[in-house]
């Protein structure tokens, strides 16, 4: 019998499909950065907006960010939107609610929101469900409504959809004289465990393994609600990186293959032996320039990338050490420009939420 090449049936996956940070993306929500609104001073911002910032913050509460500085991170982020569609990438986005419009609820109030520019915060997606984060900051507390009629389109095609509780966000979840740590102190955070709050991207998916940091907007009651909702088809595994700032997880560890870890060398001089086996690539010293605004990160989001697959990866168009590191290591780098949507407080992993990757539930670690 001759043997003819038959057209392999792709296997149709759940529209919904995530389990790591490097199967082969089909398809991904990218923010928005219209309407983006200075959030109310709060004892909760103190802890991890940068301390030249702080001063902007008090006096803009409530206000728009610059129009030059939003219309500048839209274009870059149009730029992503055209390379992962060329790529092969279906992208979807939020709507940009009025984040101007006062929050008011039982237990406080709060001058507006924030934005939609960081789906990766508010949504966790493991495997086929969708996860609404029960974030810490105030001014975000409204912040998942952005994605509701994408999630409503996906649970009609077939998707889990959860919201975790609702936090009430009560004074006494916060430490009011909070001061940052120094860098010789054990770890202290912004925020009690009253309550269960996260936000999504204090999370990195590795298959059947979620590795999560403690954070100034994730707690241990936060992790603790994950863990078992979760349980029985995935594992929790908390890590403790060096950080003064804790806020996401993902200019800290950054899978880019199956054991290959991209790590920030200041934050994880020694790598939790948790990833026993797995190649370190070291992420090269960030490079932008001093004078360069970044509202609501460090530096070190130049290890904040986005793979579309083992090889491809979307880095920032200007950042030479880290385009050559990756060549060095043998991946594919795709430039674009996003130093002006840096300026909002992340890069590609932030801007962007995996809705499904190709592959399931394997054992990586
Ligand atoms: O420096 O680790 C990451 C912020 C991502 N939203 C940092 C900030």
């Amino acid at each position: 019998m001759i043997a003819t090449a038959q057209p392999q049936p792709s296997k149709q996956l759940p529209v919904v499909n995530a389990f790591t940070e490097w199967d082969l993306l089909e398809e991904v929500v990218v923010g928005v950065v219209d309407n983006a609104t200075f959030p109310e001073w709060h004892i909760s911002l103190k802890a991890t907006v940068p301390d030249n910032m702080w001063d902007l913050f008090q006096r803009n509460a409530g206000r728009p960010f610059p129009p030059e500085r939003i219309a500048a991170a839209r274009k870059d982020l149009e730029e992503l939107v055209h390379i992962l569609e060329a790529e092969g990438v279906t992208v979807r986005r939020p709507d940009a609610l009025d984040f101007r419009r006062p929050i008011v609820t039982p237990h406080f109030t709060s001058s507006g929101g924030l934005y939609a520019a960081m789906p990766r915060d508010v949504l966790l997606v493991v495997g086929d469900e969708i996860i609404e984060s029960p974030m810490a900051w105030r001014s975000r507390y409204f912040e998942p409504l952005a994605y509701r009629a994408l999630i409503k389109d996906y649970f009609r095609a077939g998707a889990r959809w959860t919201a975790a509780p609702k936090p009430e966000l009560r004074d006494e979840l916060y430490v009011h004289d909070f001061v940052d740590p120094t860098e010789d102190e054990p770890p202290r955070y912004v925020i009690t465990d009253t309550e269960p709050t996260f936000d999504a991207a204090d999370f990195i998916k590795f298959g059947r393994d979620l590795v999560v940091q403690k954070s100034n907007v994730t707690n241990e009651f936060g992790i603790r609600w994950l863990q078992r909702h979760l349980e029985g088809r995935f594992r929790v595994h908390v890590v403790e990186p060096r950080d003064t700032h804790p806020m996401h997880i993902d200019a800290t560890i950054m899978p880019l293959a199956p054991g290959k870890l991209l790590v920030n060398p200041q934050r994880f001089p020694k790598v939790p032996s948790l990833f026993r086996g797995w190649d370190i690539l070291e992420a090269p010293t960030p490079c932008i320039p001093d004078g360069h605004p970044l509202y609501m990160t460090s530096k070190w989001i130049n290890m904040n990338l986005l793979s579309l697959d083992e090889k491809r990866v979307v880095v920032e168009r200007s950042d030479e050490p880290m385009i050559a590191a990756l060549r060095r290591w043998g991946f594919t780098p795709i430039p674009c420009n996003f130093r002006n949507f840096n300026t909002f407080g992340g890069s590609f992993h932030c801007a962007t939420v995996d809705v499904r990757r190709r592959g399931g539930a394997v054992s990586y670690l």
